[in-house]
C-alpha cells in the first residue's frame, strides 16, 4: 500500500465521526443569508460550499491546510497534492513514496495519441487536453469497481488510484498536446529522474540548461494547484464528480470550465493584452501611452485580463510570486517590464473606472509574460499548463469528498416570478 493511501487510511475515519458528529448536533445552525442579487449574481459569497483542501481570504489570497501560498511556494507539486488531500506536508521519505507511486503510473496509452492525432490541426489544445483525459475513461478503476458493486466508504480509494494515475500521465499528455498541436515532431517521453516541473519542460521539447524554466514550471505548478471550492472549475468538478462520475469525467468537465476567458484562459489573453501593446507602441510604452490603451479596452467594453477577482481584494500573492521570479530571472525583458508597468497603472484605472471590485492582479497577469521569455511563445497553450497544476486540486478534493460521502450537489433554483412574488410579498410587510 502506498503511504499516502496508508495514511489517509489513518485519518479518513476520524474525518467522517468529525462530521458526523457536527451534522448532528449543529446540522440546523444557520451560516449564511441569500439575496436577491446573490441569487442572480453568480453565487458569490453564497457560504453553500465545503472545501477543505485550502481557502482564499479576500485579503490574504491562497492558504492551503493553513500555509499561505507564499510560505510553501518553494515545494515540489508532489508535496503540495499531499498536503492538499491529507492535510499536512509529507515528510522526506512520503514525498519519496509518492514520488515513486507516480512513476509507476506513467505510461500514456497510445489509442490517447492516436485521438489527439486525428482531431482537426485548429483545435484549441485545451479542447485537445480534455478530449485526451476522457478518452482515457476507459482506464478507471472507480468506474470498474463502482459496476463491480463497491461499499460507499470504499469509494476514495480508487478515487485514489484514478488521482494518481492523471497526475502521473498528465504532464506527459500536456506536452503532447504541445507537440503535437504546434508540430514539434515526435513525443518525447517522461524521465523518471527528473522532477514533475523539468521532466515537463524537457517533454515540451526545451534544452533547459541552466534548470531555470523546471523552476519557473515547479513553481507554476505549485501555484496554480488549488484556490478553494466556489471556482468554476472546483466547482464543476465537484458537482460532476457528485454523481459519482468518476475521476476522468469530472476534471476533463472542470477543466472545460477552466478553458473560458473569465477564468483560465485569462493567462492566454493577458499575454495577447501584453503583446499588442509591445508591437503597436515597438516596446515598452509610455506611462501615458499604456493608460491610454487600458482606457481604449474598457470603452470598447472588455475586460482588461489578469485583473479583478471574485474573492480576494488584494493583490494576488500567486501574482507576487510570479513578479518576484521575473525580477530575478528576466528583469530586462520587455514584455515582462510592461507586466510591471501595467502593475503600476491598472489598478488606478479601475479604481477609477469604478466598476471592478477588485482592481488588484489575479494568477493570470504575470504568468504568460515569463513563460514567452523561456521561449513558450504559443500562448494558446497557457491554460492547458494551469490545467496540469489545478488537476491537483480538483483530484484532492474529489478524494476527500468521496472519503467523508459527499452527497449529489442538488440546490434548490427559483424561477423569476417567484423573485417578484417575494418581492411583492415584502413591499406588502413593510
Ligand atoms: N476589467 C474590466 N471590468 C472588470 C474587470 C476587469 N478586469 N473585472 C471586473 N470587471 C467588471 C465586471 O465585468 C462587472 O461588470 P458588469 O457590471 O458590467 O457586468 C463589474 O466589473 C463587477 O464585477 P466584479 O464583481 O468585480 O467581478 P466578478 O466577481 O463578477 O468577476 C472576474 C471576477 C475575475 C471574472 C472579473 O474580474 C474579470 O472578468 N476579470 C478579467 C478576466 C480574468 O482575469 N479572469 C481570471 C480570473 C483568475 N483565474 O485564473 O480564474
Ligand atoms: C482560480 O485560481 O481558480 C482563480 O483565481 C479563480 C477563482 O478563484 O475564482
Amino acid at each position: 500500500m502506498s503511504m499516502l493511501k496508508e495514511k489517509l487510511a489513518g485519518i479518513i475515519p476520524a474525518l467522517r465521526e468529525e462530521i458526523k458528529s457536527l451534522l448532528k448536533e449543529h446540522g440546523e445552525l444557520q451560516i449564511g443569508t441569500v439575496n436577491v442579487g446573490q441569487a442572480y449574481g453568480g453565487m458569490r459569497g453564497v457560504k453553500g460550499l465545503i472545501c477543505d483542501t485550502s481557502l482564499v481570504e479576500p485579503d490574504k489570497g491562497l492558504i492551503i491546510r493553513g500555509y499561505p501560498i507564499l510560505d510553501i511556494q518553494n515545494r515540489p507539486p508532489e508535496d503540495i497534492f499531499w498536503l492538499l488531500v491529507a492535510g499536512s506536508l509529507p515528510s522526506e521519505e512520503e514525498s519519496a513514496d509518492l514520488k515513486r507511486e507516480l512513476a509507476k503510473r506513467k505510461g500514456v496509452p497510445q489509442y490517447v495519441w492516436d485521438v489527439l492525432n486525428a482531431m482537426h490541426p485548429d483545435s484549441h489544445p485545451m479542447a485537445m487536453l480534455d478530449t485526451a483525459i476522457m478518452a482515457m475513461e476507459v482506464e478507471s478503476e472507480f468506474r470498474r469497481r463502482y459496476d463491480e458493486g463497491m461499499k460507499k466508504e470504499d469509494y476514495w480509494e480508487p478515487m485514489l488510484e484514478d488521482s494518481l494515475k492523471i497526475i502521473a500521465v498528465l504532464p506527459e499528455i500536456a506536452a503532447g498536446v504541445y507537440r503535437i498541436r504546434y508540430k514539434k515532431g515526435a513525443l518525447i517521453p517522461s524521465n523518471p529522474d527528473l522532477d514533475m516541473g523539468a521532466d515537463y519542460v524537457a517533454m515540451l521539447g526545451f534544452d533547459d540548461q541552466s534548470g531555470t524554466f523546471g523552476d519557473l514550471m515547479r513553481l507554476y505548478l505549485t501555484l496554480h494547484s488549488d484556490h478553494e471550492g466556489g471556482n468554476v472549475s472546483a466547482n464543476t468538478c465537484h458537482t460532476v464528480g457528485s454523481a459519482l462520475s468518476d475521476a476522468y469525467y469530472s476534471v476533463s468537465a472542470g477543466l472545460n470550465g477552466l478553458a473560458g476567458p473569465l477564468h483560465g484562459l485569462a493567462n492566454q489573453e493577458c499575454l495577447k493584452f501584453i503583446l499588442e501593446m509591445h508591437e503597436r507602441f515597438g516596446g515598452v510604452p509610455t506611462d501615458g501611452a499604456l493608460t491610454d490603451f487600458v482606457w481604449e479596452t474598457l470603452n470598447a467594453g472588455q475586460v482588461i485580463p489578469g485583473y479583478g477577482h471574485a474573492v480576494l481584494r488584494v493583490p494576488d500573492p500567486r501574482f507576487v510570486a510570479f513578479r518576484d521570479f521575473g525580477n530575478k530571472h528576466c528583469a530586462d525583458d520587455p514584455v515582462f517590464q510592461i507586466v510591471d508597468k501595467v502593475f503600476n497603472i491598472v489598478p488606478k484605472v479601475l479604481l477609477e473606472h469604478g466598476k471592478a471590485k477588485n482592481p488588484w492582479p489575479n494568477v493570470d497577469a504575470g504568468s504568460g509574460a515569463l513563460l514567452y521569455h523561456f521561449g513558450l511563445r504559443e500562448f494558446d497553450y497557457y491554460t492547458v499548463l494551469f490545467s496540469v497544476s489545478r488537476a491537483l486540486g480538483m483530484l484532492s478534493q474529489l478524494v476527500v469528498n468521496r472519503a467523508i460521502g459527499t452527497p449529489i450537489t442538488r440546490p434548490k433554483s427559483v424561477t423569476t416570478d417567484w423573485i417578484k412574488s417575494q418581492i411583492k410579498a415584502a413591499e406588502q410587510q413593510a
